[in-house]
């Protein structure tokens, strides 16, 4: 019998037992429909004798996907989540939840609520507020320590972490692992237990204490990690009431906090990126096999990225024996992923894998991408090889990052089919993807790149040619203004640790310490001829790389390195040949405060944001965003340069251009403010 199909939530009756399923596409949100729509049926279940009690499901494949996160910055509207909870609890008849798809944030705090929880196999569990900036606002925090012990609900809550069906189980966040989540909840009989009444499992003290101390480095002490983990702790100590109470408070203002704003932008802006605006949308073509030209580190990355999704995958070397122990590794690789369960035990094996060392092995492929060495001839001498070879339709792609596309494509004779795929290194691990299209692109190339990448677990961005796209482009003007700065007076460890406070993973100097100051070196030799002598250009670099300092590897570069560990400032040798670089500019060094670094740092990307929108390098602002927090270590909670610009004052933004139009002199572009603070997305 039907009660109810005009709410979201549509309740019918089972074997005795109201079915409360939820139907709010995509995902199952708590939106504010859905708490009303639940509320009032757990009323007709208290009232109606004649059923023995509910089960909460979710329609669409999926349970709840937590709180509806659209809704964040406007005032809740009633009933509130804990009321529903609060309903749940009060109800005479026991409630079960029926698991499946995604039990996350408040999804998973309202079946914390019922009796009894039954997940179906593939069921994500997990309250990932941390990650919004915020943490657990309906309970997380006190009902699960109660199930879980707080070292347990410490690590879970506190970073976030995601679990499946069968880890829950194991830690007795469910009751039941079934094929069937919702029949199975209809045949459980749990009685009336709520998990607000259960003492909370007594831990020792260092257990706890490691556990905190892991979520507080995880979390990078963010203040959404800090409270969580004190409310966390709090239902060890406080009466359950009261625990909630304290938990809601947290919540509440973290909610409103500038940071949270931040990531929820990031939240928004990942999955717009991944969207084509509608001129660029086609049928993608058909991708099952990938040639990969180049068994070095990052061939390697991209091929086991492949493999993990199920492609078949030919890697192609002429040097045979680097091309065997890239298999090998490859191998290796993959079954250590299938042992720790993060891909399927049948993707572990070796026989999508085709080590190729002559050109007419790559013939199957859908899509060839080259990852040789980042030269202009190098990467033109393979397009013609790959031309020569590869079956026509196929998608022929270059892994440049900073290359011009078209070019590489007039090396062959179907430019149409040619694109840009600039992964980052480790390519295996890292998500973002740089997908360029060229001046020839067919059609239907940018979809299929987005969806390839798709495909890859990525996180694809679209980008235009232009030297180093969207990522490099920005990170070069930083880079640049950051060398700028050594000049003016400040030395390399103030710009770091100022970036570093920023919250940048690392500054800009201990970067370059790490990936190699020699490829710069080089870079910067091959293009001396065609340098304007007007333009400011600071030699420290190649100074440094003269005396063999080539960073980290050989032990010393901006900073000194004994045993892999960075030396916390710089020797005199750098200082004197910094030094020496202001005095030849005619500079009379001067302290820079740590405000003025990063101020001047972020409006050299702000501005190269700016200019990059405006030729159309990037689709939409909230693009360079992604890439610069994806690639470039910008830190997730100021929301990416684009959005920290939006949230500056206008006039000080634009002094702050100035400042760096001052200190760039000769060829500064100054970019459209106007268009990049304004831009909303197609
Ligand atoms: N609210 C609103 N929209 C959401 C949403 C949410 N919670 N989750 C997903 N969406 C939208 C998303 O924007 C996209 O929309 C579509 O759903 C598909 O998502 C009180 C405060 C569920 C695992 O952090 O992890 O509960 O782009 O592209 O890869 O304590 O989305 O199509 O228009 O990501 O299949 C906690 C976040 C909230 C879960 C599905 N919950 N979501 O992944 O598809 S805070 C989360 C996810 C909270 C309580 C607190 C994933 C997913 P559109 P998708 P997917």
């Amino acid at each position: 019998m039907r009660i109810d199909t005009m709410s979201v939530v549509v309740a019918r009756i089972e074997d005795g037992v109201l079915l409360m399923e939820i139907n709010n596409p995509p995902v199952n949100a708590l939106s504010q429909p859905v708490r009303a729509g639940l509320v009032e049926a757990l009323e007709r279940l208290a009232a109606d004798d004649t059923l023995r009690g509910g089960v909460i499901a979710g329609a669409g494949g999926t349970f709840i996907a937590g709180a509806d996160i659209k809704e964040f910055g406007k005032p809740p509207a009633p009933p509130l989540l804990p009321d529903v909870l609060a309903a749940i609890e009060a109800c005479p008849k026991p409630v079960v939840a029926a698991l499946q798809g995604a039990a996350l944030g408040g999804g998973l705090e309202l079946a914390l609520a019922c009796d009894a929880r039954v997940a179906q196999a593939g069921t994500v569990l997990g309250l990932p507020e941390v990650a919004l900036g915020i943490i657990p606002g309906a309970g997380g925090t006190q009902r699960l320590p109660r199930l879980t012990g707080v070292s347990t609900a410490l690590r879970l809550i506190g970073t976030g972490e995601r679990l499946s069906a069968e880890a829950a189980k194991a830690l007795g966040i469910v009751d039941e692992v079934a094929p069937d989540a919702v029949s199975a909840a209809i045949a459980c009989r749990p009685g009336k237990r709520p998990v607000s009444k259960l003492p909370v499992p007594a831990e020792a003290a260092d257990v706890i204490a490691k556990a905190e101390a892991a979520a507080l480095k995880a979390g990078k002490s963010r203040p959404a990690v800090m409270e969580a983990i004190a409310a966390v702790k709090a239902a060890a100590t406080l009466p359950f009431a009261e625990g909630l109470a304290q938990e809601r408070d947290a919540f509440l203002n973290l909610r409103t906090s500038p940071e949270a704003a931040a990531l929820r932008h990031m939240f928004f802006a990942e999955r717009e990126a991944v969207r084509l605006p509608a001129a660029l949308r086609a049928k993608p073509r058909r991708v099952e096999t990938v040639a990969v030209i180049g068994a070095g580190t990052m061939g390697r990355g991209i091929a086991q990225s492949a493999l993990e999704a199920g492609l078949t995958v030919i890697l192609y070397d002429l040097n045979a024996e680097l091309l065997a122990t890239a298999g090998e590794a490859l191998r290796t690789a993959l079954a250590e992923r299938a042992a720790a369960g993060k891909i399927a035990a049948d993707l572990a094996g070796n026989a999508r894998l085709v080590l190729a060392r002559t050109w007419a092995d790559i013939v199957p492929a859908d899509l060839v991408i080259e990852a040789v060495f980042e030269d202009l001839a190098v990467k033109q001498e393979v397009f013609r090889q790959i031309d020569a070879h590869a079956r026509l339709g196929a998608v022929l792609a270059t892994n440049t990052s900073y290359l011009d596309v078209d070019v590489i494509a007039a090396a062959t004779a179907r430019p149409q089919d040619v694109l840009g795929l600039h992964f980052f290194s480790p390519a295996n691990v890292m998500k973002l993807l740089e997908v360029v299209r060229g001046a020839h692109s067919a059609p239907d190339l940018a979809a299929t790149g987005m969806e390839f990448g798709k495909h890859l677990k990525k996180l694809p961005v679209l980008c235009g040619n232009g030297f180093g796209f969207i990522g490099n482009r920005i990170y070069n003007a930083y880079r640049t203004q950051c060398e700028y700065m050594l000049e003016d007076g400040a030395w390399p460890e103030d710009i770091d640790t100022a970036l570093e406070t920023f919250g940048f993973a690392m500054g800009p100097f201990a970067v370059a310490d790490l990936s190699g100051l020699d490829i710069a070196w080089r870079m910067r030799a091959a293009q001396a001829a065609m340098r304007d002598a007007r333009k400011r250009y600071v030699p420290v670099l190649d100074h440094l790389c003269e005396q063999g300092r080539f960073g980290r590897k050989s032990g010393a570069g901006y900073y000194t390195y004994a045993e892999g560990r960075r030396s916390a400032g710089t020797d005199d040798t750098v200082r004197s040949i910094i030094e020496a670089a202001s005095a030849a500019r005619g500079l009379t060094r001067r302290t820079l405060a740590p405000e003025i670094i990063q101020r001047r740092s972020l409006a050299a990307m702000v501005n190269e944001a700016a200019l990059l929108l405006a030729g159309g390098i990037a689709q939409r602002a909230s693009d360079i965003d992604v890439v610069l927090v994806q690639g470039y270590g910008f830190p997730r909670f100021a929301g990416g340069p684009v959005y920290w610009a939006r949230t500056q004052d206008r006039t000080t933004l634009e002094r702050d251009l100035d400042i760096i139009a001052a200190a760039t002199g000769f060829g500064f572009e100054r970019g459209p403010l106007d268009l990049l603070l304004t831009e909303s997305a197609p």
